[in-house]
């Protein structure tokens, strides 16, 4: 009897699972948002950014922009990593070109005042969403793009409540840390605790993958690092591997240099994201060689299109040759990004 046909595994997953493929799979931090006409379009019919994360058909429909667009090998959920104290009562607004805004979280009250019970029921809309990026993409004849869950990861999200949102350093945080180690540690489990229910259900739903964004791990000490950023995501990578065995999941240490190593060994994740300031082939020698790397075009060189980004993109490329890669930017695209430069870019890749 002959084996049945099976549909090969997405591109994504295969490289998830350490396999090298070539070209490499394609994606791009923040490619649902501001950039895309279509995106603003969707933007402009809501009052605020919660109510269009909390409204499946809506967030399905932005996840899916970019992937009709561009065929993108993996759709990341519409969201956000702050949705998350959202879910945990601490109040969020998001204000027009300024960011985000919370209460700042100081003290022992502010923490104990924190609602892990109802993070479930109030990002129940997350969940839907996911089911219905799953069913869109399969509707619509996308069916080989992977589906990219996501949540910040303890620190950074600590980083946005301690402070109350966006900062250039971080200082009240870091202070927290050294001088009521108890307080912060308390915060980082209660944090932890909510992101592993929050992705496994993310999982349940219908992820494929999930992502840890860590996008301030690199404002704090070596000595730190390892106690806030390596130990909370070792503690997640652990607990998912409880509730969702084989699920890979892509942690993104920004700006972490060369503790990156370091990370990728004692967290056990199965991917890293790369910001744009890291060199493939140095951290490829000093790497596992089953672990992915994702990254890292500079977002600016993507905004100035043209021969500089062909250069660079080329460069990134040619760097991710027999190792299991993902080519992405090594941040966020950013919103004065012209559309047809992301188009370039992909076709770049896919000639390989
Ligand atoms: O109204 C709007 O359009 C607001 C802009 C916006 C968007 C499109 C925010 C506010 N968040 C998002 C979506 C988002 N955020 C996604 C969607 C999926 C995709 O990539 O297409 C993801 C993965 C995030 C993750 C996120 N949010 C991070 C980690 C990645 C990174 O960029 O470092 C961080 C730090 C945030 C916080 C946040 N949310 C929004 C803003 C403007 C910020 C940054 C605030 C700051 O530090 O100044």
């Amino acid at each position: 009897m002959s084996e049945p046909i099976r549909a090969p595994a997405k591109r994504l997953l295969r490289v998830l699972a350490g396999e090298p493929v070539w070209p490499p799979p394609v994606w791009l931090m923040r490619q649902a948002g501001r950039y895309l006409p279509e995106y603003r379009a969707v933007r402009a019919g809501v009052n605020d950014f919660i109510a269009l994360a909390t409204t499946p058909e809506l967030a399905a429909e932005v996840t899916l922009q970019p992937i009709r667009r561009y065929r993108m090998d993996a759709a990341i959920l519409f969201s956000d990593i702050l949705m998350v104290p959202w879910a945990l009562g601490q109040g969020l607004a998001y204000h027009e070109g300024e960011g985000p805004v919370l209460p700042p979280l100081r003290d022992a009250a502010g923490v104990a005042a924190l609602q892990p019970e109802r993070l479930i029921d109030r990002l129940a809309p997350v969940f839907e969403t996911v089911r219905l990026v799953r069913q869109m993409l399969q509707s619509e004849g996308l069916g080989a793009t992977g589906l990219i869950g996501f949540a910040g990861a303890p620190f950074t999200v600590a980083c946005y409540m301690i402070e109350g949102g966006g900062s250039r350093d971080f200082a009240a945080t870091r202070l927290m840390a050294f001088k009521e180690p108890e307080l912060f540690a308390r915060l980082l489990d209660i944090i932890g605790a909510a992101t592993i229910a929050y992705l496994s259900a993310q999982i349940a739903a219908g992820a494929e993958a999930v992502m840890l964004f860590d996008s301030w791990s690199g404002v704090l000490s070596a000595g730190q690092f390892r106690a806030h950023v390596i130990q909370a995501t070792r503690n997640i990578v652990d607990g998912l591997r409880q509730s969702c065995p084989g699920v890979p999941v892509i942690g993104f240490p920004r700006l972490a240099g060369m503790l990156v190593a370091d990370y990728v060994r004692a967290t056990g994740v199965d991917a890293v994201g790369l910001d744009t300031g890291m060199d493939l082939a140095l951290v490829r020698s000093a790497m596992p060689s089953r672990v992915a790397l994702q990254g890292n075009l500079d977002p600016i060189a993507l905004l100035a299109g043209g021969s500089a980004m062909a250069q660079e993109a080329l460069s990134v490329l040619e760097a991710m040759r027999g190792w299991p890669c993902i080519f992405n930017l090594g941040h966020g695209i950013v919103p004065q990004t012209p559309p047809d430069h992301v188009g370039r870019l992909v076709e770049l890749v896919r000639a390989g």
